[in-house]
């Protein structure tokens, strides 16, 4: 039997947390999406709200391929509308800030949002007057509006897309164009079980966002072999790795991870109900990490397709993996030390979370 991650009670770990890996596109609040349907005129794949949720959301463990076609029930309706677009971005903060969460880098396409100057189309949209970029500024909007309402900060992460190289071109442009305004990295996400290597577009961006200074970050051994960890961090330099459980399969790999601080955007509910690891908690590669003082943190991935919150992946870490307090400290203030704010502010948000924590600066765990 699945778990039930949704309403999930009491905070596990009720002190400021950091979250460094969530799409935006997988948190969108189910009402918004039949709200803004029923504003556009879009008629929905099903008629209520609860058979909207049942059918956008996994309760069963699945497969990345069947987790990605999720998306298809609702983009749609989000992409293309200025309102909409802005609204799911403030929604997400008030979200975030409810969940105690001080700090998030969010993720998204930008060309999966837009309907103009994307080719193809995504969602079998029509053409309109909504380009990438404009929806950058619109994302941004959204967030800094709910910084000032809700007070948690929110910076975005732009993805590439493993099966679309002909936009990563332009996602880097973009992230270069607001690198001081609200972008702090590129990503590169989708599915890698189908496309193992990164396409030539993809390595071009990843060169230069290196060249441009630009942060990066991957999707790689999530579902993949430890081949794809290898070429995200010796081919695309990235700085992070989005998942990376099967980096595990590879000793020698991990161990070189180990010593250089690379630092794992874990997942763990997502994980068990897309198959990129065992549905069983007690085996997931998370024990490990932990046991081995890995530079690690703990994310929803996309909180909305999972019915989950970060509270239930703090949970999960709590009943199944003898989480301690001292550990959920640890792994917060790592994620804040790898983050990809710009150095002042990164070290303002580690002192927060000490200050918050009761440490001193100096504590070694
Ligand atoms: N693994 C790979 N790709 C993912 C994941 C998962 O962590 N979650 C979302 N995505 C993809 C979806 O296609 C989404 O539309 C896109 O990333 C941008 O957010
Ligand atoms: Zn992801």
């Amino acid at each position: 039997m699945a778990e039930h991650f949704g309403n999930n009670g009491k905070p596990v770990f009720d002190k400021p947390k950091v979250e460094l890996h969530v799409h935006l596109d997988g948190a969108i609040r189910i009402e918004t999406v039949i709200d803004v349907a029923k504003r556009r005129g879009i008629t929905l794949p099903k008629s209520t709200e609860a058979e909207m949720r049942d059918l956008c959301t996994l309760k069963e463990p699945s497969t990345l391929t069947e987790f990605l076609g999720k998306f298809e029930h609702y983009m749609h309706v989000i992409a293309g509308d200025r309102e909409a677009i802005k609204r799911i971005a403030y929604e997400f903060v008030e979200t975030k800030a409810k969940e105690g969460v001080i700090y998030v880098e969010a993720r998204y396409s930008p060309h999966f949002l837009a309907n103009k100057g994307v080719d193809p189309l995504p969602w079998g949209q029509k053409e309109g007057d909504i380009t990438p970029e404009d929806v950058v500024r619109l994302v941004n909007q959204g967030f800094s509006e709910g910084e000032k309402a809700f007070k948690t900060k929110a910076r975005s992460i732009l993805c590439c897309m493993r099966d679309m190289p002909n936009w990563s071109m332009e996602v880097v442009e973009l992230c270069k164009k607001f690198s001081n305004d609200g972008v702090v990295a590129i990503d590169l996400a989708g599915d890698e079980s189908k496309n193992c290597e990164a396409c030539p577009g993809h390595k071009k961006a990843f060169e230069k966002a290196v060249t441009y200074a630009v942060h990066r970050t991957v999707h790689a051994g999530e579902v993949g072999p430890p081949s794809v960890v290898r070429e995200a961090v010796d081919v695309l330099k990235a700085e992070r790795i989005g998942h990376g459980y099967h980096t595990l399969e590879d000793e020698a790999l991990y161990k070189r991870l180990l010593k250089e601080d690379m630092h794992f955007e874990i997942c763990p509910v997502s994980s068990s109900l897309t198959g990129a690891c065992n549905p069983d908690f007690k085996k997931h590669p998370l024990i490990r990490f932990r046991e081995d003082k890995a530079n690690y943190s703990l994310n929803t991935d996309d909180p909305m397709i999972f019915n989950s919150t970060l509270n239930s992946d703090y949970q999960v870490a709590l009943k199944d993996m003898g989480f301690t307090e001292e550990e959920f400290k640890r792994l917060n203030i790592n994620a804040a030390k790898s983050c990809f704010l710009p150095a002042k502010e990164k070290e303002e948000l580690v002192n927060q979370l000490y200050e918050a924590y009761g440490m001193q600066k100096s504590t070694s765990f």
